[in-house]
């Protein structure tokens, strides 16, 4: 078989027998799935661009299970790929050849929750948006919000440090999460499931696994700190505005910033490209006039008066200052519910206009559009659709180009140049989806080659047979 793109030739690891079969019968009766056309949806990534070949899915339902399989396969030198809810955008989530996946799906429990502190921890496998809603039951919301909500899991957010759409208000998982366990490579269970705030004993091991995309351990709970819901119905304001110029929209960030200031809980930005395909490809019309760039402002507070006024001196003001030429202002959450469609599903329109290469980019931010601009004009008229969009507020930019179908001349043009653009601003070639399989060779183009190299010396003293995730997150050329 010759190697896929992107990965290099199949290492040498063991080959599942029915021996290793009947073990994991013994210890996952009726959870060891072998069924190939059950066995498919996990082969086969979000984007429907990598494939992997395993024969096997396990679906362990707890941490010790979790331990007795990797003990066994670390033993038996067998290869294995973590999976959460496979909505992973660089190929990570799904095995390269034949790779036994280990899913985390079943391991949904709510373990603790502590309406004081609000301090949550769960088992890895539990879906994000069932976890923000037992949270609003409750008063509380979740720190983190993305698309995918209805399908990733809070193991998968964590093991890719996944950012989305609240990082502006609540910070990154690196400050909110407080606690994981996580179980290595040969099996050991690594209990550091604190849920305190402050816990300055030696080194914060849990950092390292918090984007470690499922290379060197498989985590099994999270303990994670949540904010309260906004106080009354009608706290959540939302604003989707245009603008002429990307200049205009930086501008309006800045007033936004000075003038909602702590009640502000999303800035975000889409081109103009991005709404024809939501028109085109979705069926979603825009509800403002046509303009180059639009804003998606979110607010909330705990005091609905207070913040609409807030919010209706803002507008006001960049009216005034005319940043913004026309926009629309929900308060209802099935409109706001709507509004935010028009950011949350352009992802998915992409995958209707053509095949999408994508780029995940942290700038300046006063740079991030300049590379959507400089793009155009380098490839002319060889790609489909150049479009930008993404979280102004953390300076990511998502820069995703389509054709009608793989074109690799296309992807000649495009790489690496948008690479040494990025380096150039002293960017990063990957802000919150990770390296996974895809990119993980360009790693060069954001870290050192010091740095690149002690993140091998840690992953061969946690993985030394490297089963976890081979083929992921370091290049084939370790310097
Ligand atoms: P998977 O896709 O299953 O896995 C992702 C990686 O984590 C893989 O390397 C896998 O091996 C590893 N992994 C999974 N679970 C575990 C575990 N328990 N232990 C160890 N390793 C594990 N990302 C953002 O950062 N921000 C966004 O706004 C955002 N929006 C998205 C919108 C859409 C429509 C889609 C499809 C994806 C989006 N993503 C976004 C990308 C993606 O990173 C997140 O969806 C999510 O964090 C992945 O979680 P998952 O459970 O699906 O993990
Ligand atoms: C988002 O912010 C996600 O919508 C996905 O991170 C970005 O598809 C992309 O490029
Ligand atoms: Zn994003």
């Amino acid at each position: 078989k010759s190697s896929p793109a992107g990965a290099p030739e199949r290492l040498p690891f063991s080959k599942v027998t029915d021996e290793d079969l009947a073990y994991f019968r013994k210890i996952l009766p009726g959870r060891t799935i072998t069924d190939p056309d059950l066995v498919e949806s996990s082969n086969v990534d979000w984007l429907k661009t990598v494939k992997g070949s395993s024969e096997v899915l396990l679906r362990p339902q707890t941490t010790e299970e979790v331990s007795q399989i990797l003990r066994y396969c670390y033993n038996r030198n067998l290869a294995v790929n973590p999976q959460g809810g496979n909505t992973g955008l660089v190929g990570g989530s799904v095995p390269v050849y034949d790779e036994i996946i280990l899913s985390t799906s079943l391991m949904n429990n709510i373990l603790t929750f502590d309406n004081i502190s609000g301090i949550l921890t769960c088992q890895a496998g539990c879906v994000l948006e069932n976890l923000s809603l037992y949270l609003e039951e409750r008063d509380y919301i979740m720190p983190l919000d993305l698309g995918a909500k209805g399908s990733c899991q809070i193991g998968g957010n964590v093991a890719t440090n996944a950012g989305g759409l609240r990082l502006l208000r609540y910070g990154s998982l690196h400050g909110t999460v407080l606690g994981l366990e996580v179980v290595l490579a040969d099996g050991r269970v690594l209990d550091c499931l604190a849920t305190l705030r402050k816990d300055n004993t030696g080194y914060d091991l849990k950092q390292l696994f918090i984007g470690s995309e499922g290379t060197l351990g498989v985590i099994t709970a999270v303990s994670i700190l949540c904010p309260r819901k906004p106080k009354s119905t009608n706290s959540y304001l939302f604003l989707l505005l245009g603008c002429e110029t990307f200049e205009e929209l930086l501008k309006t960030f800045q007033l936004c910033r000075g003038m909602l200031g702590e009640i502000l809980s999303a800035f975000e930005f889409l081109d103009s490209e991005c709404m024809r395909l939501l028109n085109t490809h979705l069926k979603l019309p825009n509800p403002i006039s046509d303009c180059p760039f639009y804003i998606v402002i979110e607010t909330s507070g705990s005091d609905p008066d207070h913040d609409s006024q807030k919010l209706d001196n803002f507008l006001e003001e960049a009216i005034a200052s005319t940043f913004v030429t026309d926009g629309t202002v929900a308060t209802e959450e099935s409109k706001i519910k709507a509004l935010w469609s028009m950011r949350e599903r352009v992802t998915e329109a992409l995958t209707h206009d053509g095949f999408t290469y994508k780029y995940d980019i942290s700038l300046p931010v006063e740079r991030i559009y300049q590379l959507v601009t400089d793009m155009r004009q380098h490839l002319g008229d060889r790609a489909k659709s150049v479009v930008g969009y993404g979280h102004v507020g953390d300076g990511n930019l998502h820069l995703n180009i389509t054709s009608p179908a793989k074109d690799p001349a296309l992807l000649a043009a495009i790489e690496p140049f948008v690479y040494e653009w990025t380096a150039s601003c002293q960017g990063s070639i990957s802000a919150e989806h990770g390296l996974g399989l895809k990119k993980r060779n360009y790693i060069y183009y954001s870290k050192p080659s010091q740095a690149v190299a002690l993140m091998g010396n840690i992953k061969a003293m946690l993985d030394p047979k490297g089963i976890l995730n081979p083929y992921k997150t370091l290049p084939d050329n370790l310097k």
